[in-house]
């Protein structure tokens, strides 16, 4: 399928769902090309990305992931969005890696209150050979609770790779968080191309990638675009797209970037939904401040997963009674009700 389809004419129109399914599984998708779909009427957009949800995930059922901090803060990076950085002085306290028991209690509550997806967070640069052992731990227990299993560790080595998927990880977490030009701005202390390296070799070691970044730091919607090409022309592009807004946390360096357009967030979503249509489109963080009309819109363009639970790391997440109402106003169904077969 060309770019130009895309623009041109409905994808239901142009290809059957089966035959859309087998051509796209990798993107030649130019900035010009994703800033055009940008670009495109409002209505429009959130339309072509109806279409392919739709007949990429015929269930439109909602992934529910749920995270633990389970190394918080005194992190050696200089992120400048984020309160575990030990160079800024945020509330964040460092602490140790957690036990091994208190992360099992986590993930069997993740799992009593409905979550799919339990995601594992480490606030470092790269593991060491050490911390693999105990994270493999976790994640081997994680697993025997029948949950899916996340990680995300900092940059990895192809053998740390091989060790976790070793243990049972489906999942590994990495961003590119932005384009490869607004990088500069905002980290200095690793280079965009650490972060591709760290995504092959995950995929070398067979796990499945969970891959994205974050909108509203200030970069151009070129750059937007060009972020969301880059994903897109991962080869193969990641199967989990974590969007997150930015959470301005005070004493970071984007502690007063003031807040991005909510129909250019949604706009982002779309475009995420088109341009990687097998992927799991995930509102990540930033969702309180978002509120329930702009996520009912986010999930229109294509959203279909979301942190679930009253934390992210360690910012604040909606609680997830509100968010199990929200889904059910919407009719929105869970993918752990699908399997159940039964409604939120
Ligand atoms: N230390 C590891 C790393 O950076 O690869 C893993 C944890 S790190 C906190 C995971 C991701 O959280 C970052 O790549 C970034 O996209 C997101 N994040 C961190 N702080 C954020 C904030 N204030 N607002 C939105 N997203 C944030
Ligand atoms: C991702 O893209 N977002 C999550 C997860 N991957 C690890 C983390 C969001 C962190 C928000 C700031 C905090 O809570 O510390
Ligand atoms: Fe450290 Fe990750 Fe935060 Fe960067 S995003 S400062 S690597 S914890």
């Amino acid at each position: 399928m060309s770019q130009s389809q895309v623009l041109e004419k409905p994808l239901i129109q142009a290809m059957s769902a089966s035959a859309a399914k087998a051509s796209v599984s990798q993107g030649d998708w130019t900035v010009a090309a994703v800033e055009a779909l940008f670009a495109l009427p409002f209505n429009d957009l959130l339309f072509r990305a109806q279409e392919v949800h739709r007949a990429y995930f015929p269930e439109g059922d909602v992934e529910l992931a749920t995270l633990l901090s389970i190394k918080t803060g005194g992190c050696p990076e200089d992120c400048g969005y984020c309160p575990q950085a030990a160079r800024y002085n945020t509330d964040v306290k460092a602490n140790k890696l957690m036990d091994l028991e208190e992360v099992l209690e986590a993930a069997k509550a993740a799992k009593a209150a409905g979550s799919n997806r339990f995601c594992m967070g480490a606030a470092w640069r790269e593991p060491k050979d050490r911390d693999i052992e105990k994270v493999s731990a976790m994640i081997r227990g994680v697993k025997a609770l029948g949950l899916e299993t996340c990680a995300t560790l900092g940059m990895l080595e192809p053998e740390q790779a091989k060790a976790l998927q070793g243990a049972g990880l489906d999942f590994y977490n990495h961003n590119l968080d932005t384009s490869e030009d607004f990088y500069r701005s905002v980290i200095k202390t690793r280079d965009y191309q650490d972060r591709l390296d760290t995504i092959s070799h995950v995929r070398a070691a067979g796990m499945s990638v969970c891959c994205g970044g974050i909108v509203g730091m200030g970069e151009s919607r070129e750059q937007r675009s060009a972020f969301i090409a880059r994903l897109a022309n991962l080869s193969p592009y990641p199967e989990s797209v974590p969007i997150n807004h930015l959470v301005p946390v005070a004493g970071t360096p984007l502690a007063d970037q003031p807040p991005m357009d909510p129909l250019e967030f949604v706009r982002t979503i779309a475009v995420a939904r088109i341009t990687m249509p097998k992927a799991r489109v995930r509102l990540s963080a930033g969702r309180q401040e978002l509120g329930r009309a702009v996520q009912a819109m986010c999930f229109q363009a294509g959203a279909n997963s979301i942190f679930y639970g009253d934390q992210l790391l360690t910012t604040g997440n909606p609680e997830a009674e509100e968010d199990r109402a929200l889904l059910a106003e919407l009719g929105l169904k869970t993918k752990q009700h699908m399997k159940a077969e039964v409604t939120v």
